[in-house]
């Protein structure tokens, strides 16, 4: 296998999808079911095709090829990762995984070695959750995970559902439950991805292998106040909504340092209504994201959480509500499929070290599940969810040629 020509094979792959983006020049923005995603899901069709695998889109808007085996019986090997991105982010973040699963395909037709199992790339629909605050949406489709209530339940800030946004699309809601796979007929799950953190790039190591996924709990909490006059209402006359989330929001991020063991706590978005200088906040809505590759700290943070509104609205007679939009377990990955692919970095010639990934992944619904495995590769400064992601082709091309070797191992 020649590493330039798949480096530059991904490259050209990725710089193509990169402009199905909302945001040009700030970054890369493709929200799930938008204009941006239809493009994108559409090229990705036509690459899976030119690469010998027989295509289609699932009723959850994950697009998936299929290089049959010679024994469709046989429970088959799926590599993939998403193709949505958050708001403003990278190019790489899920779909180097998506083309890097393209370009595995193409070296297997081509090298001609007969496959026993269907070798299967997906594009996941909808991992980051960033347009209507869940996330994985696409994984959990194939899982038989997403109900028709979550499709009403979850809306985006313009207050658009998600069922609503899949009509746009030109898909049909209720059709999702199809999208669940007979999960008997997938051996094992391989995804790719950038690090989106330091810690290889700081070593200096070519392939990270990723032992353990943390668990994810993600809230929208709610502060009501009451509307009133900034000057002439009295100190002790308000119920000031960001009085009291502010509170609460400013010992987020101690609780989660106390916690240690990799422990992480974070408020991404902020929305006080009616927003005006000289109004007292009616209502704010703030997020918080909790991960820990140990529970018990998530749900520790979750009741500090929840004692500390509890304490702030009583002392001003505000109230608050708390909308839980994601919660899922740590997961383990799969020890044999790690030992396998450290053998190929020895053989290869490519330094490894075994990781644990701080971001969630598809492969984090998956994995909960199925015998899955992460390879990761390094992210420049460690920067990700930013126009700085940055990620070497070559470095993903390293990636490809293991777990195609991966592939013909476990057939
Ligand atoms: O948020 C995450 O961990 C991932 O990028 N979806
Ligand atoms: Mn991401
Ligand atoms: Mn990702």
């Amino acid at each position: 296998m020649n590493i330039d020509t798949i480096a530059n094979n991904i490259q050209r792959n990725l710089e193509k999808l990169s402009i199905f983006n909302a945001t040009p020049g700030e970054g890369c923005t493709r929200l799930p079911f938008t204009k941006e995603a239809r493009q994108a899901a559409d090229y990705l069709k036509i690459c899976m095709a030119n690469a010998g695998l027989k295509v289609h889109e699932d009723q959850a808007g994950n697009v998936i090829g299929v290089l049959e085996g010679e024994d469709p019986e046989a429970p088959a090997l799926v590599v993939g990762s998403h193709f949505d991105t958050v708001i403003n982010g990278g190019i790489f973040d899920g779909l180097a995984g998506v083309v890097a699963g393209i370009e595995i395909a193409r070296l297997l037709k081509e090298s001609g070695k007969p496959l026993k199992r269907n070798f299967v790339v997906i594009a996941f629909n909808d991992e980051e959750g960033m347009r209507f605050g869940t996330g994985y949406f696409g994984s959990k489709a194939m899982l038989g995970q997403i109900t028709i209530e979550d499709l009403h339940r979850y809306k985006d800030k313009d207050g658009i559902s998600v069922y609503e946004a899949m009509q746009e699309y030109g898909l049909v809601p209720e059709q999702v439950l199809d999208a669940k796979q007979d999960l008997s007929k997938i051996k094992a799950f391989i995804e790719l991805h950038i690090e989106q953190g330091p810690v290889l790039y700081q070593n200096k190591v070519d392939i990270g292998l990723v032992e353990c996924i943390v668990g994810i709990q993600r809230y929208l909490i709610t502060v009501h106040g009451r509307a009133d006059h900034a000057g002439t209402t009295p100190m002790d006359m308000r119920i000031d909504a960001v009085e009291a989330a502010t509170k609460v929001i400013s010992k987020i991020p101690d609780w989660a340092r106390e916690k240690g063991d990799g422990t992480v706590a974070t408020t991404g978005f902020i929305k006080v209504l009616p927003g005006g200088v000289n109004i007292v906040a009616e209502q704010v809505q703030f997020t918080v994201d909790i991960r820990s590759r140990n529970n018990d700290n998530i749900n520790d943070i979750v009741a500090k959480i929840k004692e500390e509104l509890d304490k702030a609205c009583k002392a001003n007679g505000a109230s608050w509500e708390m909308d839980n939009k994601l919660t899922i377990d740590p997961v383990n990955l799969n020890e044999n499929m790690l030992t396998l692919l450290e053998q190929k970095c020895q053989d290869y010639g490519y330094s490894y070290q075994r990781i644990i990934s701080g971001a969630g992944h598809d492969a984090l619904a998956i994995g909960q599940v199925l015998d899955t495995v992460m390879v990761f590769v390094p992210s420049k400064d460690g920067r990700s969810h930013c126009p700085a992601e940055w990620t070497e082709y070559k470095d993903i091309a390293k990636a490809v040629t293991i777990i195609h070797d991966l592939i013909l191992d476990l057939q």
